[in-house]
């Protein structure tokens, strides 16, 4: 089974319109023609506007970071799944730990924005990972299992295969600490083998599992090259035109 390479930058709650229109243009002036990797870029939800203009014919997809899982009414501050198509977006991702610590985002949110995304004609990315006790704990398996079976409840086969899982152990998360290639491909391939065991090893074959936290430039080819490590979703490391393209090349 083939899968895309797929790398996303997730911008986070950085950049003003400026330097976002800046970094944007960066990447898509500096990617290679011949490059076969997928790029999404992530801004804060209101540059996407911005970013949008500056993708938009260009092979870089847009995506959202969070949405609010209704249709349009009365929710004050919140953005659904049908404006970040309209701007542009083809992603968004969805329980970054971020989300989930900050906000209290539970794994029955991520679900009920999960379902919002696919009818949205967005593709969502599904983020999951262990805290630093956890690990110690030796909880990791049954942390991701649980936090995968509960953001994916009522996801059905035909969708499935679409989605796209980010592995982001929270203790690699802007720490400069990164899973090693070996840590990061064991849970991957557990993952691997959940996703299988729901949906069938053809369906679970086609999703593309991305590694998250301090991925850069001089760790990225050895985790991409992982047999289960289908792309990365990037943080600190995409706020930097050169250093983002660094990643790319890696895949
Ligand atoms: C993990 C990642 C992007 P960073 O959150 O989602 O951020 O690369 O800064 O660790």
């Amino acid at each position: 089974m083939t899968r895309r390479t797929l790398i996303a930058g997730n911008w986070k709650m950085n950049t003003r319109r400026q330097a976002a229109t800046e970094l944007a243009r960066g990447v898509v002036d500096g990617l290679s023609e011949s490059s076969q990797v997928e790029v999404v870029l992530c801004p804060p939800a209101v540059y996407l506007g911005a970013v949008a203009e500056c993708v938009v014919g260009t092979p870089v997809g847009l995506g959202g970071q969070n949405l609010y899982a209704e249709a349009d009414g009365a929710f004050t501050g919140e953005v659904n799944a049908g404006m970040l198509t309209d701007i542009g977006c083809g992603y968004v991702i969805l329980g970054h730990s971020e989300r989930r610590q900050l906000m209290g985002e539970t794994d029955a949110d991520v679900s009920k924005k999960l379902h919002a995304a696919l009818a949205g004609n967005l593709v969502p990315i599904v983020c999951v990972g262990e805290t630093q006790e956890q690990r110690e704990n030796g909880e990791t398996e049954q942390v991701v299992s649980d936090q995968l079976k509960g953001s994916l409840a009522g996801l059905d086969e035909a969708r499935a295969a679409g989605i796209v899982i980010a592995y982001e152990p929270v203790w690699a998360i802007g720490t400069g600490l990164t899973a090693s290639p070996e840590q990061a491909e064991a849970v991957h391939a557990f993952i691997r083998q959940l996703l299988s065991d729901d949906f069938g090893e053809d369906v679970a074959g086609q999703i593309r599992l991305q590694y998250g936290g301090s991925v850069k430039p001089g760790n990225a080819a050895e985790l991409l090259s992982q047999k289960n490590i289908d792309g990365a979703l990037v943080g600190g490391a995409s706020l930097k035109a050169e250093d983002f393209l660094g990643i790319i090349a890696a895949g």
